[in-house]
């Protein structure tokens, strides 16, 4: 299987690392936005020299509990940082749910639209649809992030996220975005407890089935934070585990915020499995 985008047609022989840029204001201490547009320029630069396969900008923090910025502030914080990563040469995705920042970001020639709200705004569909080539990540959430955490209530997680993301796929595809441009995500944390995490991390490859290439990202999320007694600033380890645990159920590409031990984590994975190394 192959993921098609805008400039690059992203194929699975080894397992691939989403690195994550938050471009939001509190992901870099102080100072005005030309210190932060610098600091995520150079943000991306090193985690491309770190291995990054595809690197993911986003000017929305998504935390439970968090208020979207306006518009035009997620535009003005991440168009500049876009700008300077397609100069980079990797894939380039933006983390974005409102359709005017993604009509500007794939103006610009960006190469994916990952939207944790599945393309459901306004327009979303149809401008993917309309451009004909750039990659699409679709994830299952509920609510929005400072209501989800009461829609945190399944049957069976795991036939309820996949029945989502199947809809999503079909809704795209009969829109006009090729199946062949999608990948499908389970939104580890999004409107989902410990356990619903954890059972859609041992049952993983039931989302398989599905037909299109498995994104996931558990970096630094709470789940792991229960599971260890960790603070965010001490997950590293434990999300470089979980990174392994997707990637041994199937997952083709990981979002993560620690590139360089995650990249070094799946070589070690990816020897064991082959008996071998990878030719440099
Ligand atoms: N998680 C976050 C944001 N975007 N996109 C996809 N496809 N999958 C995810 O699991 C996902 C996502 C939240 O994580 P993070 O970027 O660390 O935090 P924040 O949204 O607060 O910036």
């Amino acid at each position: 299987m192959h993921w098609q985008t805008t400039r690059h047609r992203i194929a699975f022989e080894r397992p691939r690392v989403m690195g994550i840029v938050n471009v939001t204001p509190d992901s870099f201490s102080d100072g005005g936005r030309h210190v932060d547009t610098a600091a995520a320029i150079a943000h991306c630069e090193a985690l491309v020299r770190e291995g990054a396969d595809i690197l993911d900008i986003g000017g929305e923090s998504t935390r439970p509990g968090a208020q979207p910025p306006g518009a035009d502030e997620e535009a003005a914080r991440v168009l500049p940082v876009l700008r300077a990563a397609l100069t980079l040469g990797v894939p380039v995705s933006v983390d974005t749910s409102q359709p005017a920042l993604m009509r500007q970001a794939l103006d610009l020639g960006v190469d994916i639209v990952n939207d944790v709200r599945s393309l459901a705004r306004p327009g979303a569909l149809q401008l993917l649809a309309a451009h004909g080539s750039a990659g699409v990540c679709l994830m299952h959430m509920r609510g929005e992030p400072d209501t989800m955490g009461a829609q945190a209530q399944y049957g069976d997680v795991v036939a309820e996220v996949a029945d989502f993301l199947r809809r999503r796929l079909q809704d795209a595809v009969a829109a006009g975005v090729a199946a062949g441009r999608i990948v499908v995500d389970p939104g580890i944390g999004f409107a989902k407890t410990a356990a619903h995490n954890l059972a859609l991390l041992q049952r993983q490859r039931e989302l398989l089935d599905i037909g299109r290439p498995l994104l996931v990202g558990w970096s630094r999320k709470g789940t792991l934070g229960q599971i260890t007694g960790r603070p965010v600033g001490e997950r590293l380890a434990a999300s470089v585990a979980a990174a392994l645990a997707a990637v041994a159920r199937g997952a083709a590409i990981v979002r993560v915020h620690d590139v360089a031990a995650t990249v070094d984590a799946l070589k070690v994975w990816r020897a064991a499995e082959q008996g071998g190394v990878d030719p440099a």
